[in-house]
């Protein structure tokens, strides 16, 4: 890891520990293999808040943090030692390793992750018996990952739990997610680095994709086209599972099959993102498959256009993601409104559907909690990334609506850096004006 690398993860730690106060300790358990089916695992996909607070991507690890500090016993120097982090991790086995990969090994920590201190995992459940019960009021751990962990590191767990309630029953457990949730909200410097990367990989993506578009071509083809170039461009996988919607298909807000043929009159929605240093990057086009966009296909574009382009405009410091809501509902309705799409206002939510933004970060749906405490509002402040994503959906069968926009599904979606008098666009490279898209699918 690179020195502004470690340094971020470092600048973590001690935002937290300092959190979570004196006489606390936290345990954050990372990811461990998930089975897929018999003897293959899914690819391993480190948790997001073990990865926040070390950049650590192996599995069966956990970080353990104590302001006040961890006390152990060290065989070798026969001494009590006092740290305030411990990392623990797979021990080294040439045998395993050859089959599954190299493992960093507790020695080679300090180096490579800057974390002072680490273990091997084995060695946990020794280190919380010899430490929880020093004196400490609260145990800070993830609570649902922790119980959904699986093989050796469920051991520890176990064993965790155990002592816990024999031990220390009077300890409080607090759930580690709140606070890591609230402080993931603000991104530094070094993660709007990232994201701009997994903003621009897919950005460059949507623009080569929509050369290849044609009618006849399949809807996976164009996941293709774009997963192509995610890797490519140094993406080490999908945000998320990308929804490629030709037609009707628009209307369903998480089509996953992306199996049908593209049709010449239709539109095709396409909502996706790479993934880099496990920052995502959430980016939704909606293209005509002729290259050309119909005089109805237009109608409904612009109004979605317009309502992204304002909100994108409106959005700064001090703006509550409601306000940014109920003015993208607004444009959307007059629009619609205004070129005869739909004649009584009252009904507009059965069109717009969803909401028009959400957190992003190393989750596409950044898990920030500012519905659950008044000190968290949701008044944007500087450093919060967020989407902009209008839509409108027309299925067919939409009684209120003239026949001839059925089948039709648009959402336009940017993600944008929260200043304090306006937006940086980090995806602002991904095409979306009428004429420009014609442009190069006529190319
Ligand atoms: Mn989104």
């Amino acid at each position: 890891m690179n020195k502004e690398k470690i340094d971020f993860h470092k600048s973590r730690r001690e935002e937290f520990a300092k959190l979570i106060g004196d006489d606390s300790i936290a345990l954050i358990f990372g990811n461990t293999h998930i089975n897929r089916s018999y003897d293959a695992n899914y690819s391993f996909k480190q948790h997001k808040n073990f990865y926040y607070l070390t950049g650590f991507r192996e599995p069966d690890s956990v970080l353990m943090l104590s302001n006040s500090g961890i006390r152990y016993y060290d065989y070798e120097t026969k001494k009590e030692v006092v740290s305030k982090e411990i990392l623990f991790v797979q021990e080294k086995d040439s045998k395993k390793e050859t089959w599954t990969g190299i493992r960093l090994g507790a020695e080679n920590v300090k180096k490579t992750l800057g974390i002072n201190d680490a273990k091997e995992n084995f060695d946990l459940p020794d280190f919380l018996s010899y430490n929880l019960f020093k004196g400490y009021k609260k145990v800070y751990f993830n609570f649902a990952d922790a119980l959904a962990l699986t093989g050796d590191i469920k051991e520890f767990t176990t064993q965790f739990f155990d002592g816990l309630r024999s031990l220390a029953p009077s300890v409080q457990l607090i759930d580690s997610s709140y606070i890591l949730g609230k402080m993931r909200r603000r991104k530094a410097p070094y993660e709007l680095k990232m994201m701009q990367q997994a903003a621009d990989l897919s950005a460059d993506a949507f623009n080569e994709t929509m050369k290849k578009i044609k009618p006849g071509m399949n809807e996976y083809q164009v996941q293709a086209s774009l997963e192509y170039y995610y890797k490519n461009g140094g993406s080490s996988d999908n945000a998320y599972p990308p929804i490629c919607a030709s037609g009707n298909h628009a209307n369903i807000l998480h089509y996953e099959l992306n199996n049908d043929t593209l049709k010449k009159d239709e539109l095709i929605l396409i909502d996706s993102g790479a993934e880099y240093e496990y920052y995502c990057a959430d980016i939704t086009r909606t293209y005509p498959i002729s290259g050309k966009f119909t005089k109805e296909q237009k109608d409904v574009y612009e109004i979605v256009l317009r309502a992204n382009k304002q909100c994108i405009q409106k959005a700064r410091e001090g703006v509550k993601l409601d306000e940014l809501k109920n003015y993208s509902e607004k444009i959307l309705t007059d629009g619609m409104i205004s070129k005869g799409i739909l004649k009584n206002r009252k009904s507009f939510k059965k069109y717009t559907i969803h909401g028009v933004s959400h957190h992003i970060g190393l989750d596409t749906h950044d898990a920030v909690p500012y519905k659950l405490n008044k000190d968290l509002d949701d008044r944007l402040v500087t450093g919060d990334v967020i989407t902009i994503e209008p839509g409108l959906y027309f299925p067919f069968g939409s009684k209120e609506i003239p026949k001839k926009y059925w089948g039709t599904g648009v959402r336009i979606e940017d993600d944008v850096v929260i200043g304090k008098n306006g937006c940086l666009n980090l995806t602002k490279k991904a095409v979306k004006e009428i004429d420009e898209i014609e442009k190069l699918m006529q190319q």
